[in-house]
């Protein structure tokens, strides 16, 4: 307004000392006029700075407000991840927790079976060994009882063959003395049974009478057990039944096939069989 004022005057001025010609100057009225409108517009502009300056002050507190919140927000979003986060380590070491628990429980339960069947593995194996013992010692003195049973039997004239006792006599006799001999000694003339019992027989190197007989119907051989003939040992052409010839004989030594039958009158050595079992 001053440097406004200072220009009036000076166009005031030239205009007055220079021509010298008339110049016609604005009224006070128009003056104060543009005065009071420059006041007014300066006013009107004071009041806008003033709300500018309000709004700015305004959007400055949002702004903050709004940064703030957001730091509060992420601060709260953080502190939830960070509780999730919390959360989820403590679920994995109870998980872990419960499970090595598990597996220490599950651990001794085995140790203690191990132990277990280690005692009962021991027990076994002393018993295993306190049997074999007594099994041996039991088969001792079986042994030793039957060395002593064969002795006194030996001296009775009996020997002992494949669960069987045999007699042989010392002189001769009839069939039918022999098996009376043999009865009365508790057995029964020989039944051969198998070709170890004839090979056991033959080995006497005598004549002797065997149980074997078709005195009930010729031709039909039974031993004197009652069982029928069904393996035997003749001589090439035996039996023949030559003068009634009704009892059975070895009568060689030498070969497997060594039966003849021969008359039961004829005197022969004998053998009895007395069996353990029967
Ligand atoms: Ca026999
Ligand atoms: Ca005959
Ligand atoms: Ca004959």
């Amino acid at each position: 307004m001053t440097s406004t004022f200072r220009c009036e005057e000076e166009f005031l001025q030239s205009c007055c000392s220079g021509s010298g010609s008339a110049v016609s100057l604005p009224s006070d009225s128009t003056h104060n006029s543009e005065r009071d409108h420059l006041q007014t517009s300066y006013t009107n502009l004071t009041k806008e700075r003033d709300q500018l300056q309000t709004s700015n002050n305004n959007l400055t507190k949002e702004r903050d407000s709004l940064h703030t919140g957001v730091k509060k927000s992420s601060c709260r979003a953080a502190a939830v991840v960070l509780g999730l986060l919390c959360l989820l380590l403590l679920t994995g070491l109870i998980t872990l927790v419960c499970l090595f628990s598990k597996g220490n429980s599950e651990r001794d339960q085995l140790q203690t079976s191990y132990t277990n069947l280690t005692k009962e593995r021991d027990q076994l194996q002393t018993s295993y060994t306190n049997l074999t013992k007594e099994r041996d010692q039991l088969q001792t003195r079986v042994e030793y009882i039957l060395n002593y049973f064969q002795k006194i039997i030996q001296e009775l004239g009996w020997v002992y063959f494949y669960h069987s006792f045999y007699y042989t006599s010392s002189n001769r006799t009839s069939w039918q003395q022999s098996r009376a001999d043999c009865l009365q000694r508790g057995g029964d003339l020989i039944v051969i049974n198998s070709k170890e019992e004839q090979d056991f027989a033959i080995q006497f190197q005598r004549c002797t009478w065997i149980g074997l007989t078709d005195g009930e119907a010729e031709g039909i051989w039974k031993w004197v057990d009652g069982t029928a003939l069904n393996t035997s040992y003749w001589l090439n052409g035996e039996p023949n039944d030559l003068e009634r010839e009704d009892c059975a004989e070895i009568a060689l030594f030498d070969k497997e096939t060594s039966w003849n039958d021969q008359s039961c009158i004829v005197d022969n050595f004998w053998i009895c069989e007395k069996m353990m079992a029967p």
